[in-house]
């Protein structure tokens, strides 16, 4: 995307909602509808875990939320998905250090799309970089049930790490993220907080979206 220290890409990080029917309590469609009511910034679809679709239902219900995402103005970014982020066209896409080399999706998605790397250490993260990463993911800040295969948890370590080596592409904190831990993220150099169970399993929707929201724009990095 090459707008690696644009505010217009931190700001689409503040508050990054990541979501698959296996993590909603309700519909999906209305769980990601509630969300962007909250204030989320940025969506990404994660059809992962026990009974996650595959497929064609797979891909219709990654239409379904693309959709409400164009409507409410809100970036519409894939997991792992590369075939599945360009046939739909996506703003871009997730991938971790399993998946393909940073430059080989670069040159399948092409120049305009955001591209998200999970990193776990400055290595990976010089890598990425090299690579042509527009944002580290960095995790898990804290112990986290909802990925079955997270390393264990590292606090904001690494974040405090890169920003020292004064390493500036925007950063999420992902990992156990909630309202009242957000600021902590906030504070040691991210630009924004990814969360899933915070607010797909919250009982308001809304409200847990606007609260995450608060916490993270009150604070200063
Ligand atoms: N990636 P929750 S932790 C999808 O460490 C994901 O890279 C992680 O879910 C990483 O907000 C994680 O429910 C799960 O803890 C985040």
């Amino acid at each position: 995307m090459n707008i690696h220290n644009s505010d217009s890409l931190r700001n689409t990080l503040k508050v990054y909602f990541i979501m698959g029917s296996p993590n909603c309590k309700d519909n999906p469609a209305q769980v990601l509808q509630e969300a962007i009511k909250g204030g989320i910034t940025l969506f990404q679809f994660r059809e992962k875990g026990i009974g996650a679709l595959t497929g064609d239902a797979k891909v219709e219900l990654a239409k379904e939320l693309q959709q409400i995402c164009r409507e409410q103005q809100i970036s519409f970014i894939i997991n792992d998905d590369i075939n599945l982020a360009i046939a739909l066209n996506s703003d871009g896409v997730h991938i971790g250090q399993e998946d393909d080399p940073v430059g080989e999706v670069r040159k399948k998605v092409g120049h305009d799309k955001i591209i998200g790397v999970s990193v776990h250490s400055y290595e990976e993260a010089m890598t990425a970089l090299e690579g042509g990463a527009d944002y580290f993911g960095i995790g898990p800040v804290f112990p986290t049930k909802t990925k079955e295969d997270a390393k264990p948890s590292n606090g904001t370590k690494l974040i405090e790490e890169l920003r020292d080596r004064e390493v500036y592409i925007p950063i999420v904190g992902i990992g156990g993220i909630t309202a009242e831990n957000a600021g902590s993220v906030i504070q040691a150099g991210a630009d924004g907080v990814s969360v899933i169970t915070a607010i797909s399993h919250a009982e308001s929707v809304t409200k847990a979206a606007e609260h995450l929201r608060k916490s993270v724009l009150n604070q200063r990095s």
